[in-house]
């Protein structure tokens, strides 16, 4: 595969800095301290989304534009049910998320990433619930695999499944920090977006 040229196009707090909708888009979407931004970093090969161990780190909505060929945007969000923040800022997410979310016709989907020690917790439930809703399909990506031992990853990959989740296919399983899964995560999206035809 090619390599992807990647760069950072908008960092927004508010709406009027979101970059215009001109470019197919992907949104990863899950819990704080998931590895929404280490999974990012992982996929294009570089460090540009900042990582933090204290959950909230990320609190703005970055744009990154990659090139590989073709033109397309990951979309790293803040993540939610960070439960030490103050009503205010989950009303802040809330309304910065929505306002992304409800009004851009250039995303073509979500990845919803949920942390395979855990499984789909009672906010990520509500999540799909609310994304499902507004009609936007999602695909579930597992990080963290490697702290679960190898031994134990079907068996906890099967109970998953059971227990049900929204997912456009077969949900992956990633690790940012050791970098399995990647490349068949770099594979789908790229597909993903020549299939929608840009
Ligand atoms: N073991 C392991 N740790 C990970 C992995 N991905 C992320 N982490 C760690 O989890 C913590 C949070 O990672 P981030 O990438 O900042 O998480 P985030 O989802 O962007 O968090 P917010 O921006 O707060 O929403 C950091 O300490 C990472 O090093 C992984 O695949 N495996
Ligand atoms: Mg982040």
């Amino acid at each position: 595969m090619t390599a992807w040229q990647v760069s950072l196009t908008a960092t927004a707090f508010f709406v009027d800095q979101f970059p215009p909708a001109t470019v197919p888009e992907i949104a990863f979407l899950g819990r704080s301290n998931v590895g929404k931004s280490t999974l990012l970093n992982a996929l294009v090969g570089r460090r540009l989304a900042h990582v933090s161990g204290t959950p909230g780190k990320t609190r703005s909505i970055n744009f990154f534009e990659i090139k590989s060929p073709k033109l397309f945007r990951l979309v790293d969000l803040p993540g939610y049910g960070f439960a030490s923040r103050g009503q205010q800022e989950r009303e802040r997410w809330q309304e910065l998320i929505e306002s992304y979310l409800l009004n851009r016709p250039c995303l073509l989907f979500a990845v919803h990433l949920v942390d395979f020690r855990h499984g789909l917790l009672e906010n990520d439930r509500q999540l799909q619930f609310w994304v499902t809703e507004l009609g936007l399909p999602m695909q579930v990506v597992f990080t963290k695999a490697d702290k679960i031992s190898k031994g134990k990853r079907k068996a906890t990959a099967a109970a998953y499944r059971k227990n049900g989740y929204a997912s456009l296919y077969e949900p992956f399983l990633v690790s940012g920090t050791e970098r399995t899964g990647i490349e068949e995560l770099r594979t789908f999206i790229e597909e993903a977006v020549t299939e929608a035809g840009h």
